[in-house]
This record gives structure tokens, sequence and C-alpha cells, in this order.
């Protein structure tokens, strides 16, 4: 079934439990190629999630601000190519959601352990706002804040649990959000950790 909490937003309790045999081997393949990397913000601080990119363009962020690149900059080498599965569940994601046709050309993954979080912000990076934004879980329960349009608005507290899947589209795209500090409650698939991956349409 399809929860929303925004007009735009669906949670699709669960939706990736069917793909999670070929996701992890590729998540696996994937941080071996491109190794999951702690971040500097333009703030200076270093990011407590680490995180790692499939796909044309992969979101990076250093001193210098933060934006999508062709070239892993710690590689001097393009993002690996996003395996076939993360397509498939994307696309279909976004359809259950009401969003026929999204073609992704970006996946961010992150990768959480106890105490890892990720204040409050908005996804502003990308060309194209119409686009929807589908986040897969896995691993670790987190709870998610989900803010309105202004820091300072009000959040609502979302639990979100190994194979559920959210698609944030229209007005709801460019609300804040952010993740409260992963509590220990081991995973029996993925111990103390939390994956989390997000399909975006980055270029034009
Ligand atoms: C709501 N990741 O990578 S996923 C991010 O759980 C990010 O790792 C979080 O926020 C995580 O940027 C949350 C859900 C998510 C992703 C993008 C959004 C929610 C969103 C864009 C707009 C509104
Ligand atoms: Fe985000």
């Amino acid at each position: 079934e399809r929860e929303s909490i925004g007009t735009q937003a669906f949670v699709l309790r669960r939706f990736a439990l069917p793909f999670v045999d070929e996701l992890l081997p590729a998540i696996d393949r994937l941080a071996q190629e491109a190794p999951f990397r702690h971040m500097v913000t333009p703030g200076g601080f270093t990011m407590s999630v680490a995180l790692t990119n499939c796909g044309a363009l992969g979101w990076t962020t250093d001193r210098r601000g933060y934006r999508y690149t062709i070239i892993d900059p710690d590689r001097g080498q393009p993002w690996p190519p996003m395996p076939a599965a993360f397509g498939r569940l994307a696309r279909a994601a976004a359809a259950a959601a009401g969003f026929a046709g999204f073609e992704p050309d970006a996946c961010l993954v992150n990768r959480y352990v106890p105490g890892a979080r990720l204040s409050l912000h908005q996804d502003k990076n990308e060309h194209d706002y119409d686009a929807p934004i589908v986040s897969v879980s896995l691993g670790m329960t987190a709870v998610f804040l989900f803010g309105g349009h202004e820091r300072t608005d009000k959040t609502v507290k979302i639990p979100l649990e190994h194979g559920d899947v959210v698609v944030w589209g229209g007005e709801d795209r460019l609300r804040f959000h952010g993740v409260l500090p992963l509590k220990v409650r081991p995973h029996p698939l993925l111990g103390s950790q939390r994956i989390n991956f997000t399909f975006r349409k980055a270029g034009s």
C-alpha cells in the first residue's frame, strides 16, 4: 500500500524486499570499486555518513561546495554504472507512487553506523526539480525527519525500516529533511549499519 506523508510524498513500506538479494551484492561490488568515504562540507565539517555514488553523475561535497560530477574525485574515474536491479527498483517504485517514466541518472548511496546522522537540509543540486527522488532504506531502522519549506518549520518523525521506499515529488520535493542519530539495534542481514540509496535525475 501507499502511505502519504505529503501531497506528493509516499512511503512504500517494504517495497524493496523482493530486490534485496540482488541489491546487497550490487552494493558490495559498488563499494569495492568506489569505496564509501566521509566527505567534507563547505563549512568544514566531516560528514558522519559515509557515501558513494553510481550512475552517470555522483553527488560530492568539499570545501568549495556541493555539486554533481561525472568523475569520482577520489579515483579520478567515472562513477560505476548503475546496477540493473537498481534501475528496475527505482522505476517500479516511482511508477507505484504515480511518477511514470522516471529515468534517474544518479544514485547516491549513504552508509550510516550507530551515531551517524544527517542534519536538516534541502536537496537543491539537481537540475530538474520536476523529477521525483526515490529513496530506499536497508538494514537498521532510522528515524527520518520530514520538515517543511523553511528550516524552522515543524518536523514529523518517520521510522524507515529495512526495505522501505519513499518517493518525493512535486511540492514535497524541496522540503527540509534529515535523519536522527542512528541507534544501536543491529539488523539480522546488515548488522550495525543502515544503507540508504537515493535515485535522482541530477542532470539535464
Ligand atoms: C525529501 N538521505 O541523501 S532519504 C540525502 O536516509 C538524504 O540517507 C536521507 O536526505 C537518508 O539527501 C533521507 C529520503 C530523502 C531523500 C531526498 C529527499 C528525502 C527527501 C528530497 C526531498 C525531500
Ligand atoms: Fe536529502
